[in-house]
């Protein structure tokens, strides 16, 4: 088990709001690990020798959920081979059977950091980075798929966390510098 005073903020928003941006900020300033569940699903499709490689790739073009039992396992051993006392969890959980599952086995959340963004803003940035980033699901169609999946299955999670008076949003429709002052607001006023 983690040590008691394992502080985990879920790191939330629609895909390409800049939860991976904002999190490298806090990274530098606050000393947080980082872990981000779809970077730990692409490294474990690439490890030799995984047996999930072809159902995480196929999962991930589709903009399905991966099934839970093996993020939640990538993230757990993350964790307890970082040997540190606070994380942000980036990207997880989106559905709510992972969220129910993660905080009974694994940690329960602090709070949640939601950068909210409209979908034709994040449209803009993921074609843009898809001009670069390889990832198969910076096209048009995968895109799509990706936001459906968010306003179906991952947005119910946010407002879960917000009935429980949890969650903590930043709006991402400004630099990303001015999110930041923001996003560091919200850490300041929860974890220091
Ligand atoms: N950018 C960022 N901030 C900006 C700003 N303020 N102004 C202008 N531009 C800004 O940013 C995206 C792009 O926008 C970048 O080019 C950036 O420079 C620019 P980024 O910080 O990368 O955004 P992020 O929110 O991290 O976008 P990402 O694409 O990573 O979000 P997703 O949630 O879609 O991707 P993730 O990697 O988390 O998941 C991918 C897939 O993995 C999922 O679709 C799913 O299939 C699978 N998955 C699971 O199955 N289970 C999980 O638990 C998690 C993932
Ligand atoms: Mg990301």
């Amino acid at each position: 088990p983690l040590p008691d005073d394992t502080t985990v903020v879920f790191v939330l928003g629609g895909p390409g709001a800049g939860k991976g941006t904002q999190c490298a900020n806090l990274v530098r300033d606050y000393g947080f690990v980082h872990l981000s569940a779809g970077d730990l699903l692409r490294a474990e499709q690439n490890r030799s020798g995984s047996e999930y490689g072809e159902l995480i790739n196929s999962y991930i073009k589709e903009g399905q959920i991966v099934p839970m039992e093996i993020t939640i396992a990538l993230l757990h051993k993350a964790m307890k081979e970082a040997h540190s006392s606070r994380f942000l969890v980036d990207g997880f959980p989106r559905k709510m059977d992972q969220a129910l599952k993660f905080e009974e086995e694994v940690c329960e959340g602090k709070f949640i950091l939601y950068f909210e963004c409209p979908e034709e803003e994040m449209l803009k940035r993921l074609l843009k980075r898809g001009e670069t980033s390889g990832r198969v699901d910076d096209n048009i169609e995968s895109i799509k798929k990706r936001f459906q999946t968010f306003k179906d299955t991952s947005f119910p999670v946010i407002e879960h966390y917000e009935a429980k008076g949890k969650v903590k949003t930043v709006s991402c429709l400004k630099s990303v510098e001015d999110v930041y002052a923001d996003t560091k607001k919200v850490i300041d006023e929860l974890v220091g």
